[in-house]
């Protein structure tokens, strides 16, 4: 059984890989923020000993670990470009030759909703964060091509049970779809470097993910069954550059809640 690192296993994303593919593959959980797991290890990948430490003897990294939102320069740069830095330059050190990086739809969000986008367009983000998206897919290319690393790039959507939004009907990819892909990231054999989008099957996708079904994916879900109950909840948000574009209010907020910044333990109140 292949052992795996999942970096930035603490977050939604992580979650839901951690429970989809226990038992598929030796899982090693790591992140800055402590869970209570055996096959746990707390790092704060923007120390190079850090990440070091946790990417030794591991098979493949699915390197989740980062800012996952827009927001201040300073934390993105920390935790995307430095940390993302350190996790492929310590898999490097340490022989680990494949990453699955899950890179974002936000690298291409500047590209209008009536568009029809593929892995080869030229990166558009729409947002700080998406250009440390980007930043991570360049990283990639040059390990592959310097190095002979295997990057497999997947740019996410919306991983969620459901999907909660008219944005996310063309974004949104179930648990199980995102941990199909992952797999075949972590599995097949022939990959060198590669860009697929992380949807799932919907019939109102706004990419064209043919090079993710010539690599096997077959999407279990689609968003349409669920649409006429999301958009009937959905009002207009009177936001017309951010309904155009594929990253909706990512294209014009400075930031967005962090999940991550919300499951810091509240501070205790001074007791007089
Ligand atoms: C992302 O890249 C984020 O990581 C996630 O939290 C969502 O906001 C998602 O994009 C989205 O566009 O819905």
């Amino acid at each position: 059984m292949k052992t795996v690192l999942i970096t930035g296993a603490t977050g939604d994303v992580g979650t839901h890989l951690a429970r989809e593919l226990a038992g598929k593959y030796q899982l090693r959980l790591s992140d800055k923020r402590p869970i209570k797991a055996k096959n746990f290890v707390k790092a704060d990948i923007s120390k190079m000993a850090d990440a070091l430490r946790i990417t030794k003897g591991v098979d493949a990294i699915v390197h989740l670990g980062g800012y996952s939102v827009e927001g201040p320069w300073e934390g993105i740069l920390q935790a995307n470009i430095i940390g993302c830095y350190n996790v492929f330059e310590a898999a490097r050190r340490n022989g680990v030759k494949r990453i699955v990086f899950p890179t974002s739809n936000h690298a291409v969000g500047f590209y209008r909703r009536d568009r029809t986008i593929d892995d080869h367009v030229y990166p558009r983000p729409d947002s700080r964060y998406g250009v440390s998206k980007v930043f991570g897919e360049a990283l990639g290319r040059l390990y592959t091509d310097k190095y002979g690393m295997e990057m497999f790039m997947i740019r996410i959507g919306n991983v969620n049970p459901k999907p909660i939004d008219r944005r996310r009907l063309s974004i949104w990819i179930s648990p199980r779809d995102i941990a199909q892909l992952v797999s075949i990231g972590i599995d097949r054999a022939d990959i060198k470097f590669e860009i697929v989008y992380g949807v799932s099957g919907n019939q109102r996708s706004w990419y064209d993910n043919s090079n993710a079904e010539r690599l096997g994916y077959r999407p279990q879900d689609d968003s349409e069954p669920y649409a006429q109950e999301v958009l009937a909840k959905e009002k207009p948000s009177g936001n017309a550059i951010a309904e155009s574009y594929q990253g909706g209010i990512f294209c014009t907020a400075e930031e967005v809640p962090n999940p991550a910044a919300a499951q810091k333990p509240a501070k205790k109140a001074k007791r007089k």
